[in-house]
């Protein structure tokens, strides 16, 4: 494994247990039993080709098999199950702040100047201003983000259905991928079907109150299907694409679905 900047961090619920913890939620014994099978240790060393020489091949082998794991989760994921919600009581005050820098370093975004830019697989890449995303149908939950550092917290967010955007811009919906990139250098990227799900918001609000600059002014991408490091803060860019756009923990070993 890498070494990681800043914290010690362990990959979430490493590719195994997370695969095993899929497979148990499995309904049809035969399909079950069939990746109980085929993910042995021995398989996945046979399907990576590892040989536990040099630790390059290991990382190698390892990305594989969290390739492999993404392509599993991908697979396992149902675009209708809905992540659980929870009553205004159980909000966690105050919502705790992360990033891979600490609070004093939080970016002051002027929402005026902002524009959202789109790239990529998409039809119309005219810029949008903060106004006009305020504009949008909006939607507001009560979810648990969960960090993979070992906390979770519940907050309240609001703002447009990504799949409502992406369909206004004329994304291609059949593309693998979209891709965020943030004022504060911070990138990742989600499956289709996840930028999809019906929970999946361009939040630009918490608590009721446009997004303060530490839980990511003017906008952020709230999922709660997937882990804390799978919501971008800040979003400055959105692009669509099939090719594999990685991501700023993902690049360094976290696995890139990252969710459920
Ligand atoms: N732009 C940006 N987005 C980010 C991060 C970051 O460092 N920069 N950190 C991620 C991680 S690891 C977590 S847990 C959440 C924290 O969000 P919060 O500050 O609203 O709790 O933001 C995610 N999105
Ligand atoms: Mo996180």
């Amino acid at each position: 494994m890498k070494l990681f900047k800043k914290r010690d961090i362990v990959i979430p619920g490493d590719g195994a247990a997370m695969l095993a913890d899929s497979i148990a939620r499995i309904a049809q014994p035969s399909r079950r039993a069939f990746l109980q099978r085929s993910l042995t240790l021995g398989g996945l060393s046979l399907l990576t080709g590892c040989s536990i020489g040099d630790q390059g091949s290991i990382d190698q082998a390892l990305t594989g098999i969290s390739r492999f794991n993404d392509r599993m989760q991908g697979l396992l994921f149902d675009p209708t199950r809905l992540a659980p919600t929870y009553p205004d009581s159980m909000i966690t005050r105050p919502f705790p702040f992360n990033a891979y820098y600490d609070e004093d370093e939080i970016r002051e975004i002027d929402g005026g100047d902002w524009r959202l830019e789109l790239s990529g697989l998409v039809a119309q890449r005219k810029p949008w201003t903060l106004a006009q995303l305020r504009a949008m149908p909006q939607q507001s939950q009560i979810t648990r983000h969960i960090c993979v550092e070992g906390w979770s917290a519940i907050g309240k967010w609001g703002g447009v259905p990504f799949a409502h955007f992406l369909r206004q811009v004329g994304a291609d919906l059949s593309a693998k991928y979209v891709g965020f990139k943030c004022a504060d250098d911070y990138f990742t990227s989600i499956d289709m079907a996840t930028a999809l799900h019906p929970q999946t918001l361009m939040a630009l609000t918490y608590d009721g109150q446009p997004l303060p600059p530490r839980y990511g002014f003017p906008m952020k991408l709230r999922i709660p299907t997937k882990l804390g490091y799978k919501n971008p803060k800040h979003i400055q860019a959105i692009f669509v694409t099939n090719t594999y756009p990685g991501g700023y923990w993902e690049d360094q070993g976290y696995n890139w679905f990252g969710g459920s």
